[in-house]
């Protein structure tokens, strides 16, 4: 087969002549080259080329990483995965066909925790001994400011719990024999706790004994009742002066704060020392 060139690029007039050929032509001399092969020689040169290509195929997979599972060379993406999902850094800017869905991971399984201890219930408390208010007698002492006969009548017993206003017991009818001491029956008070005391002579101020305890042989010392208090208001003042003032000179059971049968100057006296003084 003769393969003419379909033009001429150079020629120098000597002995090198440049040209081309058509692709046709060198496919019919290519074909042409192989029907002048002998069989033996074609077995040759397709087994060369089979080497040829299957060493080209494991290059190219090697370097460009062609035939790899899940990437095409013309649509690569290089997919990251950690435990959240697509990594920030992954290089995906063209179509995915399929993504590794990354497997959960399990959850932590709880560590078993010892059950609590049931903590030991307090002892049942015990039952407090709150001591009942009892009934008792009361021994009462005082004498009268001016008097040498102490004895009342319709006096006034008031008992507070110790430091407050808390009545406990109160009785506006004691009588007192002319010596100033007697007893009273009191109840509502608790043995061995504390009272404060207060007691009235009519027309006279009201003293204070603080603190006593409540026992057996419970009593209060009011001591000397301060005269004067001529209208029970439990204070020595003018008011008093007058009511003593309209008595002057007469024998009268209030004014004559002494008891010496006349409201004389010995009751000024008493009044007067106790000007304006009150009782507690
Ligand atoms: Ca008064
Ligand atoms: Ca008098």
């Amino acid at each position: 087969m003769i393969i003419r060139p379909y033009q001429i690029i150079k020629d120098d007039g000597l002995d090198k002549v440049n040209v081309k050929y058509s692709k046709e032509d060198l496919i019919k001399a290519l074909f042409h080259f192989f029907e002048k092969l002998s069989r033996k020689r074609k077995i040759q040169l397709g087994i060369v080329l089979l080497i040829a290509v299957s060493i080209g195929i494991l290059f190219a997979n090697k370097f460009f990483n062609i035939f790899a599972e899940g990437n095409d060379i013309f649509n690569t993406a290089t997919i990251y995965y950690n435990e959240g999902g697509v990594d920030k850094s992954a290089q995906s800017n063209t179509v995915i066909t399929e993504l590794i869905t990354p497997s959960p991971s399990l959850p932590p399984s709880p560590s078993p925790s010892p059950p609590p201890s049931p903590s030991p219930s307090p002892p049942p408390p015990t039952p407090s001994l709150i001591p009942s208010p009892t009934t008792q007698i009361m021994q009462i002492t005082l004498t009268l400011q001016g008097r040498t006969d102490y004895s009342v009548s319709n006096g006034s017993l008031r008992i507070y719990t110790a430091g407050t206003n808390n009545v406990i017991y109160e009785n506006n009818n004691i009588s007192l024999p002319s010596n100033g001491q007697g007893q009273v029956t009191v109840s509502g008070l608790i043995p061995n706790q504390f009272y404060d005391c207060k007691f009235k002579a009519p027309y006279f101020l009201t003293s204070l004994v603080a603190n006593v305890q409540y026992s057996n042989n419970f009593g209060a010392i009011f001591g000397v009742q301060p005269g004067g208090d001529l209208d029970n208001n439990n204070i020595i003042n003018s008011i008093d002066f007058a009511i003593l003032s309209n008595k002057w000179g007469q024998a009268d059971p209030i004014s004559d704060i002494n008891k010496d049968g006349t409201v004389n100057s010995m009751d000024f006296s008493i009044l007067n020392s106790n000007w304006f003084l009150q009782g507690k």
